[in-house]
């Protein structure tokens, strides 16, 4: 052999892709949010992590890289289950993942898609990331065989919330949780910038899916278990009283508004060991 004798060590032995169906995977999972959890446990039980919240596996090459993209607003204590339960899940998924929080500064109304465009731009100021997993800070997966990654069509993964009776609230639904290769997200111009305050931007986003010749894939009700914490309604997220209006008019508005007209001012960026904080100050409503 032209590479020396003897068997390959660890080091220097080339590691192959990470199998299609990660050999780690438990199953259904136990969630509950009973017992508060601190940030030093999380640290201590992931040692693996590294700075800003990244891993990839080192025993093999993750099949994609994901960027997990939770809009956020103080919401600390929703945040730190989110690391407890997804930490350890996405890291038995073999991913090459890393986690932003994008932070909306200031107390203007919510825009809950606009900060997941930004997810977008800024994660990819990081890491060559091909696959955009956008979730919720509230919800939980309940089986670890519901996988973060990318599919042939844009992912649904969030499809039985125990809020919802463990069912799908409606066939078009796709709010929560969503996952859109890098390619998904560009063919539909991203999300929109202009939904301000609760509801209507994840219908926009599905007829953008829909549109551009695309459909939804989802995991079964079974793998797709969802927990969401209880929280009272938020500050500054009323639900938006144009957001019938608006979802009627996205054919029109979906290629001048998105990801090619984004703008915004980044406030600070923190790098904690358990995910990266992105503070964005994203305007107010026109
Ligand atoms: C829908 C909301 C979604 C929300 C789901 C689940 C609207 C648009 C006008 C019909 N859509 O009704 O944004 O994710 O409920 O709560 O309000």
């Amino acid at each position: 052999s032209p590479f020396g004798t003897g068997s390959p060590t660890a080091k220097t032995r080339r590691l192959e892709k990470c199998p299609e169906i990660p050999p780690h995977l438990v199953g259904p999972l136990r969630i509950e949010f009973s017992e508060p959890v601190s940030l030093e446990g999380i640290k201590s039980q992931n040692p693996e992590l590294r700075k800003g919240g990244r891993y990839s596996p080192k025993d093999c090459i993750a099949l994609q890289k994901v960027a997990i993209i939770i809009p956020f607003r103080k919401r600390d204590e929703h945040l730190k289950f989110w690391l407890y339960y997804l930490h350890p899940i996405l890291q038995r998924q073999q991913l090459d993942y890393g986690v932003y929080v994008i932070n909306q500064f200031g107390n203007e109304t919510f825009n809950r898609a606009k900060l997941l465009n930004i997810g977008f731009a800024e994660s990819l100021k990081d890491y060559d990331y091909d696959c955009f997993v956008f979730s919720d800070v509230d919800l939980i997966p309940m089986d670890d065989r519901n996988i973060f990654k990318c599919y042939n069509q844009p992912r649904h993964l969030s499809v039985s919330v125990d809020k919802f009776g463990f069912r799908l609230p409606y066939a078009q639904c796709f709010g929560g949780v969503s996952a859109l290769s890098k390619e998904q997200f560009l063919k539909i111009n991203g999300f929109p910038n202009n939904y301000w305050g609760w509801g209507g931007e994840d219908d926009d986003i599905y007829k953008r899916v829909i549109f551009h010749g695309m459909s939804i894939t989802r995991p079964d009700g079974i793998i797709g278990k969802y927990r969401m914490i209880r929280h009272n309604r938020d500050h500054k997220n009323e639900p938006n009283p144009q957001r019938f209006n608006k979802i009627e008019h996205t054919r029109e508005s979906m290629d001048t508004d998105g990801i090619n007209s984004l703008t915004y001012k980044t406030v600070e960026i923190e790098k904690n060991e358990l995910f990266t904080k992105i503070t964005v100050n994203v305007g107010k409503p026109a």
